[in-house]
């Protein structure tokens, strides 16, 4: 009905009709495009940045009853957004260097579309605010105080985020505020998660409250489609963790799915998205970067510049979490 709808008010419609050719056209387009090589799987399959079991297990769980990878990858961050003692994510996260936490996050489906609010204050679930932007408004993302207002118009709750551990640890930073992020320990464990349901259909979803004591209005990659996720149903899916300007500057999910559309393997597209960023980044060895990502057979991989980046993985063979491999060895 929407297409028809679409091709009546184009006028392309008539010249479908027409000729034939355009149609097929199209078709010849979409070839060119490339689609995955890979054997679809149809098993339901999880994974995630960091060794977060709780929310791969509600996904697989989500999954395992023929949920849709949608809703699966929604449940399962926002069991990070929930947990206080994961202080990169929703409520406990650390906040900004003027003591506000402020979160990003998106998502992405498996018909390419997306959503993602960044910015947001005092609201725990960035992340189904990001669902909500993609399902009720005519936009992808929507920032600070419009994000903010078009949750409380969708019923979500206001809540202080800030909590009393995270506090005390700002008010310790404040002491010298020396903005030197920790690899692996200070920042890193903002969620990232892609997942394939039973009908072989991908999506993925990231949320974060970005990098410690950031400059206030900072946004990361997290919540920017391509930067700190992407799907593509007929490909695969990538997602980020780490230092994301230099995830936004690489456009690494984007560019991870599209080597796999030319044929890496998701291991080999991480690696590669890896190495892209070193290559650009004089002082690579002073920051962290983690990549994971899957493809439409459910295959996974995962890589990042230093050991300690480790990915959760749920599938009908168990549920492991996997040291990734690294550019610098342990
Ligand atoms: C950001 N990529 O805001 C995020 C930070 C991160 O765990 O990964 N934190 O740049």
């Amino acid at each position: 009905m929407e297409r028809r709808k679409f091709l009546k008010n184009s006028g392309l419609g008539s010249a479908a009709i027409l000729g034939g050719t355009l149609i097929g056209a199209c078709k010849e387009q979409k070839k060119e495009i490339g689609v995955t090589t890979a054997k679809i799987t149809k098993g339901p399959i999880v994974i995630a940045t960091w060794d977060v079991p709780n929310a791969t297990a509600k996904a697989f769980g989500i999954l395992d009853g023929n949920g849709t990878s949608l809703d699966a990858v929604e449940q399962g961050v926002m069991m990070e957004e929930a947990d206080v003692s994961n202080q990169s994510v929703g409520k406990g996260g650390r906040p900004d260097r003027d003591g506000n936490v402020t979160l990003d996050a998106c998502i992405m489906d498996k018909d390419s579309r997306c959503g993602a609010v960044v910015y947001l204050e005092n609201i725990v679930h960035a992340v189904s605010v990001a669902r909500k932007v993609m399902e009720e408004t005519p936009h992808v993302m929507l920032a600070g105080a419009g994000a903010k207002q078009f949750a409380l118009e969708m019923g979500f709750p206001e809540e202080d985020l800030l909590t009393d551990a995270s506090r005390e640890e700002w008010l310790e930073w404040k002491k010298t505020s020396q903005y030197k992020p920790v690899i692996n320990i200070e920042n890193h464990d903002t969620i990232g998660m892609l997942a394939i349901d039973s009908n072989g259909d991908i999506a993925g979803a990231c949320t974060t409250s970005g990098m410690a004591y950031k400059m206030g209005g900072r946004i990361g990659d997290s919540p920017i489609i391509g930067a700190g996720l992407f799907v593509d149903n007929e490909i695969g899916g990538a997602t980020a963790t780490g230092m994301g300007e230099e995830v936004v500057r690489t456009v690494g999910s984007f560019l991870i799915v599209e080597l796999m559309r030319q044929g890496k393997s998701p291991q080999e597209a991480c690696e590669e998205g890896v190495r892209r960023i070193i290559a650009k980044k004089e002082n690579y060895q002073d920051i962290q970067i983690g990549f994971i990502a899957i493809n439409k057979a459910g295959e996974t991989g995962g890589y990042c510049i230093h050991p300690g980046f480790s990915y959760r993985q749920y599938s009908g063979k168990g549920h492991v979490n996997t040291p990734a491999k690294s550019f610098i060895e342990a």
